[in-house]
């Protein structure tokens, strides 16, 4: 009587190996396949460039006609500083918030997540030559741009 159980009990665990290898075959070829393949390669060189680029949202950038995003349109250069860092030096919440929709091909959608508090940053890495016009969305006269431009050597 324990014989046939045992062979019944074998055939089942066969299958169920079956059915999860195919299951991880088209998991694989499927859905992490065509996400890895859809990321564009990016040089290491971008992906780790020398050194950051740091913009400061400077004290008494709130009030209009201040001094507010320091440098305020600078162009950055891929492979050297375009890792970029905010960083709140004011004493009122502020954002960076592209003008308009944007995305980087790597690294996705530009743009702080909520408010950065007093002290707070925000770190962005751009990856491709773009120009992200921003501003600060509580404080819309608060304006900014980033040019990112390939390395010439
Ligand atoms: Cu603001």
């Amino acid at each position: 009587m324990s014989a046939p159980t045992s062979s019944h009990a074998y055939g089942i665990g066969l299958i169920a190996l079956i059915v999860g290898m195919s299951v991880s075959v088209v998991f694989y070829t499927s859905f992490y396949l065509p996400e890895s393949l859809a990321k564009p390669s990016v040089s290491e060189h971008i992906l780790y460039p020398e050194k950051d680029f740091f913009i400061d949202i400077v004290e008494g950038a709130v009030i209009e006609g201040n001094e507010n995003y320091v440098p305020n349109k600078p162009t950055i250069t891929l492979e050297l500083d375009n890792r970029v860092v905010w960083t709140n030096k004011d004493d009122t919440a502020h954002t960076v918030t592209p003008d308009h929709r944007h995305e980087d091909g790597y690294s996705g959608e530009f743009g702080s997540p909520g408010v950065l508090k007093p002290g707070d940053t925000y770190e962005f890495l751009f990856t491709e030559p773009q120009e992200v016009p921003y501003h600060c969305q509580p404080h819309p006269w608060m304006t900014g741009k980033i040019t990112v431009e390939v390395s010439r050597f």
